[in-house]
């Protein structure tokens, strides 16, 4: 069998017939056969999308809602089935698949609520007898580009939000999780979505991506990747004036107090920074130490890391599963040498690991390094891997300085039992998320979600902020006074 693209209502192979397979990253089986997709079979289901527009845009917002109220239920009864296939196709380990689903759950309940919802405002207008209000239009067609690392979470995060507002999709997948794509398309299928309305295109970024950027009937893209493909993004899209929101790379940072729980700040600190393998735009990959308590720190730190159990994401013994494929492992590898180079010091892992419960995958040992400059690369650029640099300060507002001078801004957070620290961290940190006396991850779906600086462009997903992505404004205004009144003209009117 091979898994298809879904275009205008129907499954279909790929114009060229071409398949690639998806691998599972811990031990290389092959999860799907998949349709290669390129520039003709989006140029088929961006038409299939346009075409579905205008009768979609008229669906009451509750109706449209429904269809989403129906696919959570869905994903809902189906959830352990999808957990384990996001273990199996990312490698995330299963308590971390099961969250993944969780929250593509919880995405699309709370999205399918602002279908009745999507609230605009009344306002009075400045002459009599004229009404004013403004109303959330949708766009059109919307691209949503999603990445491996939340299969199912993110393309939730695009999907529900622009469906509920009555925009059309083409859905492309990142290529190491098409599979868990086909599902989420299949369960929008059976819950009712129209033909046309949700489309899916299976293939390569380079190929698949490039023609849906660049076709003239693409509205909007939504996208979540690297921060070179974003820029990429955003450079070609802009040549058609295309709006596009942008969730790209995160340079996290925990920062611990010398008057912090330590043995809280350590379990935040393994759970964001070798959770996921490290492989969350959230994750955190910089330890911002007090002096004071970084030798105690460090210590405790290499005794639970060296406890982390590597292997398959399905056993429940494994702690950290898989990197995603061979060229991740590559990169993540390739800094933890740079490290070296530049001088840090290395504490514990900082190899690759391939015997053992990791012989057949690509994985790497969870690693520290410890006397980092903040000028590091390592200090500087997204790893995405299991890979964190310590860096010591002696104060809080050198802390924080450190922490906000990165190139991107998406998550940070404080360990600290001192209320005036906390609240002075929260005013002063400047990244699009902070957490107090908990790590970077984890955030839920109901509030904003995204990143100053080089992170994104100025959007937030999620929330009731993800509607300032995929609507405009519209502003109305009704004159039942039955003569011309000119706004700033006739003022005694
Ligand atoms: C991501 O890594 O791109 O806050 C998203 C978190 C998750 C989402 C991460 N809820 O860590």
């Amino acid at each position: 069998m091979v898994f298809k693209n879904y275009i205008g209502g129907k499954w279909v192979d790929s114009k060229s017939g071409a398949t690639f397979e998806s691998i599972n990253p811990a031990n290389g089986e092959v999860i799907g056969v998949v349709s290669k997709s390129d520039a003709t079979d989006v140029d088929d289901a961006v038409e299939a999308a346009a075409r579905a527009f205008p009768s979609w845009r008229k669906v009451p917002a509750p109706r449209r809602a429904e269809i989403l109220f129906r696919a959570a239920q869905i994903m809902l009864s189906r959830k352990e089935e999808l957990s384990l296939l996001v273990t199996r196709e990312m490698g995330k380990v299963i308590k971390e698949g099961r969250g993944d689903v969780q929250e593509g759950i919880d995405m699309t309940f709370y999205t399918a609520g602002e279908g009745r919802r999507l609230l605009g405002s009344t306002t009075p207008a400045e002459l009599p007898n004229k009404f004013a209000m403004s109303v959330r239009d949708p766009i059109g067609v919307v691209a949503a580009i999603t990445p491996w690392n939340f299969p199912i979470a993110i393309p939730t995060w695009k999907l529900m939000p622009a469906l509920v507002a009555g925009n059309t999709v083409v859905f492309k997948p990142a290529s190491d999780t098409p599979v868990l794509a086909h599902k989420l398309v299949e369960i929008l299928e059976e819950a009712g979505i129209p033909g046309g309305v949700l489309n899916l295109v299976l293939g390569p970024g380079g190929t698949v991506g490039d023609a849906l950027v660049s076709h003239p009937k693409v509205d909007l893209i939504s996208f979540t990747g690297s921060t070179a493909a974003g820029k990429g993004v955003a450079q070609k899209a802009s040549e058609q004036l295309k709006r596009v929101s942008l969730e790209m790379g995160g340079k996290n940072a925990i920062i611990v107090m010398d008057d912090a729980d330590l043995e809280l700040a350590v379990d935040g600190i393994i759970w964001s920074a070798y959770g996921t393998t490290g492989q969350r735009c959230t994750a955190a990959s910089r330890l911002i130490v007090h002096e004071a308590v970084r030798k105690e720190l460090a210590d405790r730190l290499i005794n639970r890391i060296g406890a982390l159990r590597l292997g398959d994401g399905l056993l429940d013994t494994t702690d950290v599963g898989p990197v995603v494929n061979a060229s991740q492992l590559d990169k993540i590898h390739g800094y933890v040498e740079a490290g070296i180079k530049e001088g840090a010091n290395l504490l514990i892992g900082g190899t690759i690991c391939d015997e053992g419960d990791c012989a057949k995958g690509f994985f790497h040992k969870p690693t520290l390094f410890d006397n980092v400059n903040p000028n590091m690369r390592i200090a500087q650029e997204e790893i995405f891997g299991p890979v964190v640099s310590m860096i010591a300060v002696s104060s809080l507002d050198q802390a924080i300085e450190v922490n906000n001078a990165s190139r991107y801004g998406l998550s940070s957070s404080i360990f600290t039992r001192d209320i005036n620290n906390a609240f002075r961290a929260m005013r002063d940190i400047t990244t699009g998320i902070v957490y107090v006396n908990a790590g970077t991850i984890g955030a839920e779906v109901h509030l904003p979600f995204g990143g100053t600086r080089g992170t994104g462009n100025g959007h937030r997903e999620a929330g009731q902020a993800a509607l300032d992505i995929f609507t405009e404004w519209k502003s109305l205004y009704v004159d039942f006074s039955g003569r011309l009144q000119r706004a700033q003209i006739d003022l005694d009117s």
